[in-house]
């Protein structure tokens, strides 16, 4: 172990974190709106098809705000809910199990640690609250107040619930004309249009060539969920509150079913590299995007970019930075100071850096392709795998 870390302080990293110093708490008391993004996938960031943008509102926030573009998603069988787990309560999920179908006691979130400094919190959601347990594991990470399918106005529905047009209509109208809520506040807001099969009718987006694929379904509700993402977007910035919010944008999980050769045929056509079936290929694939947008004075927002890879449960660390604590019990690291650059996947995978390593560390690839691999394994980096696991197996009193 001695040997492989000495090796391992000599590895180089290619990733670059070009994003300006914010101080510790700079932002203390300001409002936190979350928008978890169903399916969302870096790879649409920038792509275009027959010339159109995919995602022109995010491609806008990406360039506006703080974005990381090496976001690994980190979830396991809970899918969505295990995303809700990571961005809240900086914890791995389960390989085999969803998390939220298991908790029966409170475990520690930032919701919960935003309660304890004053805040007021809602999530907002198109979906029955009974999907993935939401209605009893809320109150357990904090979130007071639910506004569901249940609550809302289902004047549209699309796929599993209401559409994202429609959600984040009547959340703004909530948040924005009402003022329903109490300040400061934590909301989370998650779309749901942009669900697998991604049928979203008579939503008017040309699929080209992917006219009739899963894929080009895919592409059509990206672009609906972006539109109204950048609905959204402009009612906030319309509004007093955009001065003292921040709104962190991320994406859930990968979008399951699209079919590879379309894929790489999409991704060829926008100057990316292909994929294939092999394990660091279908990881790095499915990075999604992280944006944080921190209001300054004038109306714009602080702006950079790094692409040292982190993952979801980077987001809550990263989060209370700005807003002046530490996150009890976080897994994840504060991605505005010195990022290691580790991420743990609930899978038997790693990545450190530039390398990817599954099984255990039998595997190990330079995802750069730059260098030869040399003989060594992750020791350190998977002994912190492990410990990772315990301790969130631990926190959130599942063992
Ligand atoms: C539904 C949403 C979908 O509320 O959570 O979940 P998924 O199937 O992606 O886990």
């Amino acid at each position: 172990a001695g040997i492989a870390a000495l090796t391992l302080l000599a590895l180089p990293i290619s990733g670059r974190a070009d994003v300006p110093p914010v101080p510790f708490g700079a932002f203390r008391g300001f409002n936190v709106i979350y928008i978890q993004m169903e399916s969302i996938q870096q790879f649409l960031i920038g792509s275009k098809l027959q010339g159109q943008e995919v995602t022109p509102n995010l491609n806008r926030l990406v360039q506006r705000g703080l974005s990381f573009t090496r976001c690994y998603p980190q979830t396991g069988m809970g899918n969505t809910s295990d995303a809700e787990l990571l961005a809240m309560c900086s914890l791995l999920p389960l390989k085999d199990h969803g998390v939220f179908n298991l908790l029966r006691s409170p475990i520690p979130s930032l919701p919960q640690q935003l309660k304890a400094m004053g805040y007021h919190t809602y999530a907002f959601h198109g979906n029955s609250p009974s999907v993935w347990n939401r209605r009893r594991v809320y109150p357990l990470i904090g979130i007071d107040k639910y506004y569901h399918r249940g609550k809302l106005v289902n004047d549209d529905v699309v796929g599993l619930g209401i559409s994202d047009m429609s959600l984040l209509r009547q959340t703004g109208h909530v948040m924005f004309k009402r003022k329903l809520l109490k300040e400061p506040f934590f909301a989370l807001v998650m779309t749901l249009s942009s669900h697998h099969p991604y049928k979203v009718k008579g939503w008017n987006f040309p699929k080209g060539p992917f006219e009739g694929t899963v894929l080009g379904d895919y592409l059509a509700s990206a672009n609906y969920a972006d539109h109204a993402l950048g609905e959204f977007i402009d009612a906030l910035e319309g509004s007093d509150l955009a001065r003292r919010t921040l709104v962190v944008i991320y994406g859930d999980h990968r979008a399951p079913g699209l079919e590879m050769e379309r894929v790489n045929q999409f991704l060829q056509e926008n100057q990316m590299k292909p994929i294939s079936s092999e394990g660091w290929k279908q990881r790095d694939f499915s990075r999604v995007p992280f944006i944080v947008l921190i209001p300054r004075e004038d109306g714009t927002y602080e702006a950079g970019s790094s692409d040292i890879p982190c993952g979801q449960w980077d987001i809550s660390p990263t989060v209370a930075h700005l807003l002046g604590f530490k996150m009890p019990n976080a897994l994840g690291e504060d991605l505005l100071e010195e990022p290691r650059g580790l991420v743990v996947f609930p899978q038997e995978e790693i990545i450190y850096r530039d390398y990817w390593s599954a099984f255990g560390g039998k595997t190990l690839v330079d995802m750069t392709m730059e260098r030869p691999v040399v003989p060594m394994v992750l020791n350190p980096q998977w002994d912190a795998a492990r410990r990772a696991k315990e301790m969130s197996l631990r926190t959130l009193g599942l063992k």
